[in-house]
């Protein structure tokens, strides 16, 4: 088989890059690993920023998205019973969006298949060969049987765990990473949102986050060990814990039936660079962040969209220059996005090593942006998105 752009993964940033190109007239096939039914299932990210909101709508993608997705004009940071409302409409003139990922999937897909998309569910064994020549190729198994498919550019979007990476020689690659103390224990919950807008809680006892997917489920979570065991936690100890986190006065948790639990480490991680010849890594693959500041999904968009424009031109012209710039122009928005996801990880999470007088400081710090439009303005701006191609 032979296609121009060969994808890895589909998850959301490899069906939105051949929903992309295809928009702008380029062949792609995409090579994942998972049943169509495991991805189109997967429970992960929930917030768009505006400029991703946008991206989908502008490309043709969003009309589930408008009918079902919650546009939500700000968000509550929650400390010892008091709340502080961090204004995105009134302070930077934009919403995000609570819309779960798994939909995007499910959407990109549908709009793939519809015009006739190639999309290749459990293909097994990837590999990437000749990244480094003008003609590289990737084989993989499927039904028992070993495939080859040449292309022009490989595009690695197949997560933290998948091979693309990898495939850059250790010498040629940096990384760049910090692992958190906690993780967070994540539930799914058919139980109507108790909360308008999604609260960022920090408590002695640790964080907690009440986030929504609809008018009828609630999505929650916990501050807890990186290596929790999932089996310690009762649904009557998960609702007391975030009871006990979430409290304030006049505040009343609905529970309801959990349908979903899952423990999610928290790691800050980049690779550099993003390009080694024709291999070109876009999302997870290259970078993870913390979930605090709800950015990975909307990194993946960003990184989707340079690498559309520099193909665009790539292909219509044969010129090069934004092909070879990709990784540096990803990055800008990369790192930034890293120190704000940083920066809000450390800010509401509780750390056993802090002295008490760092304990001190980091009240001080929310207290900071409760007393200060320019705080809370820098705050917003980041939260709802900056620009995708900076
Ligand atoms: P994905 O979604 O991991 O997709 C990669 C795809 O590649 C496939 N794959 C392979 N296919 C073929 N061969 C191989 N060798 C392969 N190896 C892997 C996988 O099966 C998969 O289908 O990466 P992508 O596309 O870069 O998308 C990134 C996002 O999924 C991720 O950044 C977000 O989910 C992160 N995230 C959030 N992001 C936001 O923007 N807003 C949020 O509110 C938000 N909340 C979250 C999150 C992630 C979470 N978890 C579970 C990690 C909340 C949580 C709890
Ligand atoms: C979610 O709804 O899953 C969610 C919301 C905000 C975050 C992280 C996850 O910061």
């Amino acid at each position: 088989m032979r296609t121009q752009v060969g994808i890895v993964g589909a998850g959301p940033a490899g069906l939105l890059l051949s929903h992309l190109l295809h928009l702008n007239g380029i062949e792609s096939v995409v090579l994942e690993a998972r049943s169509r039914a495991y991805v189109e299932g997967r429970i992960r990210a929930g917030v768009l920023e505006h400029p991703v909101e946008q991206l989908l709508n502008d490309t043709g993608v969003g009309d589930r998205m408008r009918a079902e997705g919650l546009p939500h004009e700000g968000v509550i940071l929650r400390t010892e019973g008091r709340d502080h409302r961090i204004d995105f409409k009134g302070l930077t003139g934009k919403h995000v969006m609570v819309y779960s990922q798994h939909k995007i999937v499910q959407d990109l897909i549908a709009a793939r298949l519809a015009a006739g998309g190639n999309i290749q569910f459990e293909a097994t064994g990837v590999s990437l060969q000749g990244v480094r020549t003008d003609t590289p190729y990737i084989l993989y198994e499927q039904g028992g049987r070993q495939h080859r498919l040449d292309c022009a550019i490989i595009a690695g979007c197949d997560g933290f765990h998948g091979i693309s990476r990898e495939t850059i020689p250790a010498p040629a690659r940096q990384s760049f990473e910090r692992e958190y103390p906690f993780g967070w224990l994540g539930i799914l919950a058919d139980a109507a949102p108790s909360s308008e807008e999604l609260v960022y809680a920090s408590h002695d006892r640790g964080f907690a986050l009440l986030s929504m997917r609809s008018p009828t489920v609630s999505r929650l979570y916990l501050q807890c060990a990186p290596d929790e065991d999932i089996a310690n936690w009762s649904d009557d100890r998960i609702w007391g814990e975030l009871r006990t986190r979430l409290a304030r006065d006049g505040f009343v948790l609905s529970d309801g039936p959990i349908t979903q639990k899952s423990v999610t480490p928290m790691r800050s991680f980049v690779v550099e660079p993003m390009q080694y010849g024709r291999l070109f890594l876009v999302g997870d693959a290259a970078h993870i962040v913390p979930p605090t500041g709800a950015k990975g999904l909307n990194l993946a968009a960003a990184d989707v969209a340079v690498l559309t424009r520099a193909l665009a031109v790539w292909f219509r012209s044969g010129v090069a220059d934004l092909l070879d710039t990709y990784g540096e122009t990803c990055l800008r928005r990369v790192w930034k996005a890293q120190r704000f996801s940083w920066w809000m990880t450390s800010l509401l999470h509780r750390f056993s090593d802090h002295s008490p007088f760092e304990r001190r400081v980091q009240r001080a710090e929310l207290d900071a942006i409760f007393g200060s439009v320019a705080a809370s303005t820098t705050l917003a701006e980041n939260y709802v998105g900056l620009p995708l191609i900076l």
